[in-house]
């Protein structure tokens, strides 16, 4: 990884940066820089705490500790583009908090509109159902993030005929009709009581539970039996070409966006609703396949784990979260994960405080993206590491 050339950039509210640069055997493509973004997020408690998603809301308070700790990172790596986009709101509705992570491909606007919009959306269509009569907590939530897709989908492909800010985008260039543009959407909503996962596409979201690595999340492959037969039975095709793709075209069955391959493919989301586990639960990651491209679920919830152990408890002596990697992983990284971690000193706010942004967390997410580019990813890499034990209230 030494060979790595990294920026790490805190978010707007802070202007810290921290560099590791590779070693003189770096070949001059890998010095291309890196931007790991990472997302200051400010919790928008007060306007949060007026809303109520759920009835019975004194029974719940008393599940509901403090947000919990995340880091997110976000990197262009080898691409010319980078069309990732991710979230953290913590408290975006009362007692809940969201994650989602969205890939784009053709170009970045879809992608970025739901980095912006869809969790406001699903705020919306979350506080609308509280009122409904639907008790089932599963059902209800799936009845949101259904709807939430569609009109995060209706957004996307309308936003290109409506009048906005002039795009800067790239697929300005394919106007008049830039329709071959879309997104996947991994969506986490993490509850006082559930896990809540919407997918579209081929992000992933992982639980590490028990021990165990635990996929949230079914890729949408055109592939699939069962998207295989939903396509043929719309009337659409299957072709290899560099993979199965839509037409030959979209190498994913599911998608925000891409109105030219409706009805074909489709932005439904398959949800998970799990209960969570307190005591077996540990941490949710989700990520772009720039990472699961090259990385298992296993080893990066090994690399996650190591990392978080090594964190606590706070305030105690740490040694480094790569010392569990095997000596070809870890070999050369130790400075450059060092200065990554002193970049991020400003922006995280540690463990403590109400806000989520966490030290460990981001370190996690930090070294994930790093063996993703470690192992040679092509692609846009975006992790959201989310720590599920819960903090005592202070
Ligand atoms: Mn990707
Ligand atoms: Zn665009």
């Amino acid at each position: 990884m030494a060979e790595i050339c990294c920026e790490v950039a805190a978010g707007s509210s802070s202007d810290r940066k921290g560099e590791c640069v590779g070693d003189a055997g770096s070949r001059a493509a890998r010095r291309r820089r890196m931007e790991i973004r990472r997302l200051r997020v400010v919790a928008e408690e007060a306007s949060a705490k007026r809303r109520r998603l759920l009835e019975g809301d004194e029974e719940e308070d008393a599940v509901r500790g403090p947000a919990p700790r995340y880091g997110v990172t976000s990197v262009c790596g080898r691409r010319r583009d980078m069309e990732d986009a991710v979230t953290a709101r913590p408290g975006f509705i009362h007692g809940h908090h969201f994650f989602g992570v969205f890939d784009g491909h053709g170009c970045s606007h879809v992608a970025t509109s739901c980095g912006v919009r869809m969790h406001e959306i699903v705020a919306e269509e979350a506080t609308a159902a509280a009122g409904s009569s639907v008790s089932d907590e599963a059902a209800r939530w799936k009845d949101v993030m259904e709807k939430s897709y569609a009109r995060m989908d209706a957004e996307a492909v309308g936003s290109r005929d409506t009048a906005g800010p002039a795009p800067t985008c790239r697929c300005e260039m394919q106007l008049p009709k830039c329709d071959h543009v879309g997104s996947t959407a991994v969506v986490a909503v993490v509850g006082p009581r559930h896990l809540v996962v919407a997918n579209c596409g081929d992000s992933r979201a992982v639980l590490c539970s028990g021990g165990a690595a635990i996929p949230l999340s079914a890729d949408h492959k055109p592939d699939r039996p069962d998207e295989l037969e939903r396509i043929h039975a719309a009337g659409g095709r299957v072709i290899f070409w560099d993979g199965a793709r839509v037409f030959g075209m979209l190498a994913m069955s599911r998608a925000i966006g891409d109105s030219y391959l409706k009805p074909f493919v489709i932005s439904d989301p398959e949800v998970r609703v799990v209960e969570r586990k307190d005591g077996e639960d540990e941490f949710l990651i989700l990520a772009s396949d720039g990472l699961w491209d090259v990385v298992s679920k296993e080893v990066a919830c090994k690399v996650v784990r190591a990392c978080l152990r090594h964190r606590a408890p706070r305030g105690g002596e740490r040694s480094s979260p790569t010392s569990s990697l095997s000596p070809r992983q870890s070999s050369g990284s130790s400075s450059g994960d060092e200065e990554a971690a002193g970049a991020s000193d400003g922006a995280a706010s540690d463990s403590d405080g109400e806000g989520g942004e966490d030290k460990a967390c981001a370190e996690a997410a930090i070294l994930l993206t790093k063996l993703a580019l470690a192992r040679q990813t092509a692609d846009n890499v975006s992790v959201v590491v989310v720590n599920l034990r819960r903090r005592p209230r202070s």
